[in-house]
């Protein structure tokens, strides 16, 4: 699988600059890598770990994750679940354990597939949520802070998340309504955006290039609001903590340019890092996650 990667970042280098040259919002010039910073001089703040990036191409069942900031490099490729176009990534600490494993939400059989470990095996859990035909959106977080993250899902046409904080099938424990009813530009988005342990979750609306996040899970105005990335751009929304300090940031993943623009605080402004990863033109989409303890 890794041979495979290479052959398909291959088409990536030689071009990156033109495609994202235009974006002049991100500040991104070429396909240069700048490194992370890690804090302000002193241990992280909170306890955290840095994240990285990672892939899944669906139409492979493969997963490409990267747990350094080099481009193009996937240290761990792996396949997991079915083939389909209607399996969506998402990933997570299920277990615990510190470590950020993956898993897929199938929309045809509403059910979440996740595993404890980064390789090819079949899933570990296995969770009916959800309804068939209906379009819904996964994510992930630690929504009550115990340690061990769960599933959730977001469905437009009701402008609305539904929680669980349990691996049991059933029905979702935190229920309330956010964002507009039946956007199709709208991505939700979770992540612990103020590092008090309990995760919160937004929204990422791609034709005005704007994030909407909450701390807590209540209806009404975000908490949080800024733009980031061009409006009406077709980028993906991804949310990790790439410095460290115990809070999660935001980046958008750009299918087109096959390239990551990370942020590192939850304000606009210009891309802190950018990272070409994966191929071009291609519906991966992207995770993020500490992928080892
Ligand atoms: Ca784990
Ligand atoms: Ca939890």
């Amino acid at each position: 699988m890794a041979s495979a990667f290479r052959r398909l970042v291959h088409w990536v280098a030689p071009s990156a600059a033109v495609v994202i040259g235009p974006l002049l919002l991100f500040g991104c010039g070429g396909p240069k890598k700048e490194a992370l910073p890690t804090g302000a001089g002193g241990p992280p703040r909170g306890g955290g770990k840095v994240q990285h990036i990672g892939l899944y191409d669906a139409a492979g069942a493969t997963f490409f994750l990267t747990t350094s900031d080099r481009p193009n490099k996937a240290e761990v490729t792996f396949t997991f679940g079915p083939k389909g176009p209607h399996l969506m990534a998402v990933s997570g600490d299920w277990n615990g354990d510190g470590a950020v494993t993956v898993g897929l939400y199938s929309a045809d059989a509403a059910t979440f597939l996740l595993t404890d470990s980064n390789r090819s095996q079949k899933a570990d859990y296995t969770l009916s949520f959800g309804a068939r035909g209906k379009k819904l959106y996964p994510l992930a977080g630690d929504w009550d802070g115990d340690g061990r993250w769960s599933v959730g899902l977001y469905s437009p046409a009701d402008g609305a998340f539904f929680l669980t904080n349990s691996m049991k099938p059933g029905k979702a424990e935190v229920h309330f309504s956010f964002g507009p009813r039946g956007a199709s530009d709208i991505r939700p988005v979770a992540g612990d955006w103020d590092g008090d342990g309990k995760w919160g979750v937004g929204l990422y609306s791609s034709t005005s290039g704007t994030f909407f996040l909450i701390n807590s899970f209540k209806p009404g105005k975000a908490d949080i609001t800024f733009r980031f990335g061009s409006a009406g751009m077709k980028a993906l929304p991804v949310c990790g903590d790439w410095t460290g300090d115990g809070k999660t940031k935001i980046g958008l993943y750009m299918p087109g340019a096959g390239a990551f623009f990370l942020r590192n605080s939850l304000t606009s402004g210009k891309a802190d890092t950018m990272m070409s990863f994966g191929p071009k033109d291609r519906q991966f989409q992207p995770i993020a996650g500490n992928w080892v303890q």
